[in-house]
């Protein structure tokens, strides 16, 4: 009986992440918790699995040039336009609020600013994405940026460490 409890408790953290994998997210590889947005006036948003998952969720597909050749992917997330409406980050009055960029960073120091022109429904409309899910898979190194339509792979960020409204 002893021995058996024992036989248990040492299956216990294999049960565990069996049943966690099953679970969107809770397998995931993503540390919800390297990710921050940074907006006005010293706000700062941890970009958790949760709160992203409380958003719209949008699909994209894209194909990119890269050194690799092309790189197609279905990808799944928010749109970056979401995200600021939800976190009140975006200035009411237009023109106030084409003033700013987005100052994307990943974990080895790439980085890209999007202007909120690009993004906003009424002006450029660029449906960009912060994607979580690849292929119908987590993204297993982090948040990654995904811009329908761009050519070239650039600006797809990987690793996202870092949203900085400027
Ligand atoms: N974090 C990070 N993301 C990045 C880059 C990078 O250097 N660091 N390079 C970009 C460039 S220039 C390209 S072409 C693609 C390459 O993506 P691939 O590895 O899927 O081909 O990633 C983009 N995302
Ligand atoms: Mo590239």
């Amino acid at each position: 009986m002893h021995r058996q409890t024992h036989r248990i408790r040492a299956l216990l953290p294999g049960l565990l992440a069996l049943t966690l994998a099953g679970v969107p997210w809770a397998g995931s590889a993503w540390a919800a918790e390297q990710a921050v947005l940074n907006g006005p006036d010293g706000k700062v948003v941890n970009l958790t699995a949760t709160m992203l998952a409380a958003l719209p969720p949008t699909e994209a597909t894209t194909a990119y040039r890269s050194s690799k050749g092309i790189e197609a992917g279905v990808y799944k997330g928010v749109l970056l336009w979401d995200l600021l409406q939800a976190e009140g980050i975006l200035d009411q009055d237009h023109k106030t609020a084409l003033r700013h960029v987005l100052l994307v960073t990943a974990g080895d120091g790439h980085q890209v600013a999007f202007s909120i022109g690009e993004i906003a429904p009424d002006f450029g409309n660029r449906p960009i994405l912060l994607a979580y899910e690849m292929n119908g898979a987590p993204i297993p190194d982090g948040l990654r940026m995904v811009v329908p339509g761009d050519l070239r792979g650039a600006r797809h960020i990987k690793d996202i460490t870092t949203l900085d409204w400027r």
